[in-house]
């Protein structure tokens, strides 16, 4: 009896930390079914015993992309991409945030004319359709925006990155233009979308 009782609490635990992942068989990547900003999406990923993903090379991004085909999770559109661990570091460089490597260094998957660092203010990496065609790719965007994110089982060997000391800087309030209590974003990437005002 006490066993059973054991294990439908280990059970229960478990569903409880990965209810908001989307249900798939796959044991390397996990989806989120929620929306947070880039800081509440890491915690979110540890919370888990999990990472944000990282892309270290070519493989690892054909990778992601077959898990998000196969499970039917490829943005519909522009705006429903998912943050990855990438971020830019005080420094000025993209670092992933979970390997303290380099963004960039082995593979090249930046959107064309990104990172562009709208704003000065696109300090995290998310993963979502390049420029609207079915291609997936990078853009740095404004950590305070609220994405879906990909975590990943935490890598067993590889290089490992140190936290920073303060990641408050990634979520700072952003004073943009403001029209009638919303903020238009002038990017090339998506011209004129009305954003909801940062707070
Ligand atoms: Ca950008």
């Amino acid at each position: 009896m006490l066993f059973r009782i054991g294990l439908l609490f280990i059970v229960a635990y478990f569903s409880a930390c990965f209810s908001e992942f989307v249900d798939t068989p796959d044991k390397t990547y996990f989806a989120s079914k929620e929306e947070l900003n880039w800081t509440d999406a890491k915690n979110a990923c540890a919370e888990s015993g999990l990472e944000l993903v990282s892309i270290l090379n070519t493989k690892e991004q054909e990778l992601l992309e077959t898990f998000l085909k196969e499970y039917q999770l490829i943005p519909e559109y522009r705006w429903n991409g998912y943050w990855l661990s990438g971020i830019r570091y005080p420094n000025g460089t993209f670092y992933w945030d979970t390997t303290g490597t380099k963004v960039g260094e082995d593979v090249n998957g930046w959107a064309l004319g990104e990172p562009n660092n709208g704003f000065k203010r696109e300090h995290c990496v998310e993963i979502t359709l390049n420029k609207g065609a079915s291609l997936l790719a990078w853009n740095d965007y404004f950590c305070v925006e609220e994405r879906r994110y990909l975590c990943q089982s935490p890598r067993k060997d590889g290089p490992r990155g140190q936290d920073l000391d303060d990641y408050s800087y990634l979520t700072e309030k952003i004073d943009l233009p403001v029209a009638k209590d919303e903020y238009i974003i002038p990017l090339d990437f998506v011209n004129t979308r009305v954003q909801t005002p940062y707070v």
